[in-house]
């Protein structure tokens, strides 16, 4: 059985691409609702009702495991679907939270996410939880999924845009940066660019990837073979626009 995969977009793509890295073998069903991205504008209540929308057609399309490539969708509605859904349910917020921590010696951690996913206070929570010592500066930068949607990561303008939003850190004593939102790695040079080699860039995705491979392995789920491997991606918005920026984020 394949594993579902969602986000409001592209971002999501992170997140299965290093899922694809560790579990070779498994099929996925990807949907992004690009018809109604930002989620990260819309209310709790909408984003979870959508997020549950995708839920139940990859349900329908009996999918193992239902993985929330989406912050913005974990904050809404993870624990509500862990209590809903008939399958597993994993988001990118605590895999996430856990690198950070994982990541930062100081415990002064910087999360970059949509306005929806600060508003929750989710990695806050879960990175103090985690290391009570810790100090979190949150900050939404909504501008950046606009732009990896528009295929902009890599231009000037990007730059710009990261090097303008990024300038809340350059005061902050930071050693440790959570992309909190999936669309986020796709900037990762712009990032880099501006807070230096010295702050580590964490990607959810790949914590979350792990988990997901240790759940199907503990669980014995998992496909340990190359069989017919059967990849399937949606979106709710512009196909052609879709493909693009998937086949440059996947590399096929
Ligand atoms: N990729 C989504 C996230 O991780 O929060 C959000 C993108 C959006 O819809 N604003």
């Amino acid at each position: 059985r394949p594993i579902g995969v969602m986000d409001s977009g592209v971002g999501g793509l992170t997140v299965l691409r290093q899922i694809v890295k560790l579990l070779p073998n498994e099929s996925f069903i990807f949907v992004g609702d690009q018809a109604n991205l930002p989620y990260g504008q819309k209310s709790s209540k909408k984003v979870k009702l959508l997020t549950k929308r995708i839920a139940d057609y990859l349900i329908k399309r009996n999918v193992k495991m239902f993985v929330i490539a989406c912050n913005t969708s974990t904050a809404a509605s993870l624990e509500y679907l862990q209590q809903v859904l008939p399958i597993p349910v994993i988001g990118v917020i605590a895999p996430g939270s856990e690198a950070g921590v994982r990541a930062s010696t100081t415990g002064q951690i910087g999360v970059i996410a949509t306005n929806g996913t600060v508003r929750s206070g989710d990695y806050q929570r879960l990175i103090t939880q985690l290391d009570p010592n810790s100090t979190v500066y949150s900050l939404g930068c909504p501008e950046f999924v606009t732009m990896v949607e528009q295929g902009l990561a890599g231009t000037q303008a990007a730059q710009v845009a990261v090097n303008n939003r990024l300038a809340y850190f350059s005061d902050l004593p930071i050693d440790t940066l959570v992309l909190g939102c999936t669309h986020f790695p796709v900037l990762a040079q712009e990032i880099k660019n501006v807070v230096g080699d010295q702050v580590s860039l964490v990607d959810p995705g790949i914590a979350t990837a792990q988990k997901v491979a240790v759940y199907l392995k503990q669980h014995d789920q998992f496909t340990d073979q190359t069989s017919n491997i059967d990849n399937e991606f949606y979106t709710t918005g512009d196909q052609k626009k879709f493909a693009i920026i998937a086949d440059h984020l996947l590399g096929k």
